[in-house]
């Protein structure tokens, strides 16, 4: 099949899920066209199989700002008609589902029919689509698309309930590919950030508001006044970055902390990890939690969203109530402190990824899945 797919390009999991789905089709005999502003982060090199089409900026005097939307809709029209694309796959409703549904109309107008599938991701459902602004434009390209797919029963539930959403949304749960993702041996940075045997406590994200940031560092500054012997180490940029910073200093906690930045790949420095913190005020899946699990680290999330699909049962980690920092402490302390229980919960964590998230697994849903659309689309 020729895929053409459009994600945010930038730090993030609906990109990364984007680009390593279209890594694993291409592997799987695919042809795939990445359509962005941006090579993908997480692309790396193309092949002779993956394919990237970059939507160009114009700008002009009287545009205010320039209408990306638009020139995304033109070159995935330029694309599809000159690539054959058999399928349109947009990560993130807006404003990708929007411009597929408009380029869809447009090559059928040339008489050329290619389906649109929608993978809802979270913010986009969750936060942003909520807005009035967008409200109105997110309902109809959900509702106008030919599939939609959500990452977790969580967020398909929340699509129902905000948008009045009436097709139906398939539920593909995110994936990670195990082979990847797993424990490396010890290494030069662990011993000389550990040179006292500590323990390392890790966290992922694109530290906006949502991921809370600020109680990853309370709950550090907790465990250190325990007297725990503990480093933290966050992985990750974004707009609350400096406000976590700053906290680390008033706490006086710097000096055990490492602010890594954008990192890629974090399989070595989840491999040097002992527990994963994930305090998100909202999470539709929690794909850093996954990849972590997947790398054999016990997990300490929210209880949220879909963490709960991701977690519960599964003897991964913990779940702790939202904003609670002394349950936070308290599992993450547990975690910590007794090494047969963290070495049980890392090998359930590992196990866990294994059984259910593993790329060869959940792909293969995803071919199904545009089977079912465009034989529904073509019938
Ligand atoms: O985590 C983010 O804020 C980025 C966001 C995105 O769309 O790039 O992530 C969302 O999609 C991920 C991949 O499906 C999920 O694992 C994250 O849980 C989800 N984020 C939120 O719901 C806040």
């Amino acid at each position: 099949m020729k895929i053409g797919i459009t994600c945010y390009p930038v730090y993030g999991g609906s990109g990364v899920v984007a680009t390593e789905l279209g890594k694993a089709l291409a592997r799987r005999g695919h042809q795939i066209h990445f359509i962005s502003y941006q090579m993908p982060f997480r692309l790396g090199a193309v092949t002779d199989s993956i394919f990237f089409h970059e939507v160009g900026a114009t700008t002009y005097p009287i545009f205010n700002n320039h209408p990306y939307s638009l020139a995304l809709s033109s070159k995935m029209v330029d694309v599809a008609r000159y690539e054959a694309l058999d399928l349109l796959h947009v990560h993130y409703a807006i404003p990708h589902a929007t411009s597929a549904i408009l380029a869809r109309a447009i090559l059928r107008s040339h008489g050329i029919e290619v389906p649109v599938v929608t993978t809802l991701h979270g913010t986009d459902i969750t936060i942003v689509g909520q807005d009035p602004t967008f409200a109105p434009v997110v309902t109809y390209s959900i509702d106008a698309s030919d599939g939609v797919t959500a990452v977790s029963q969580a967020l398909r539930k929340e699509t129902y309930e905000a948008f009045g959403v009436t097709g139906e949304i398939t539920v593909i749960p995110n994936f990670v590919n195990v082979e990847r993702f797993s424990r490396r041996p010890e290494c030069d940075m662990h011993r000389r950030l550990c040179p006292k045997g500590e323990k390392v406590l890790v966290h992922v994200s694109n530290f906006r508001k949502v991921k809370n940031t600020p109680h990853v560092v309370q709950v550090f500054y907790n465990l250190r006044r325990r007297g725990l012997p503990v480093k933290l180490l966050l992985v990750g940029d974004g707009p609350d970055r400096t406000a976590t910073e700053h906290l680390a200093r008033e706490l006086c906690v710097h000096d055990h902390v490492r602010f890594l930045g954008k990192q890629d790949p974090v399989s070595g420095i989840l491999s040097l990890s002992d527990v994963f913190i994930m305090p998100s005020g909202l999470e539709s899946f929690g794909l850093a939690a996954l990849e972590a699990m997947a790398c054999g680290v016990p997990v300490v999330c929210s209880d949220i969203g879909g963490l709960p699909e991701l977690i519960a049962g599964s003897g991964a980690g913990f779940l702790c109530p939202l904003g609670d920092v002394a349950a936070f402490t308290d599992s993450t302390a547990m975690l910590l402190e007794d090494d047969a229980l963290r070495a049980r919960m890392a090998a359930a964590a590992r196990a866990h990824a294994i059984r259910h998230f593993d790329e060869d697994i959940i792909v293969p849903q995803y071919e199904a899945y545009y089977d079912s659309v465009r034989a529904r689309v073509t019938a």
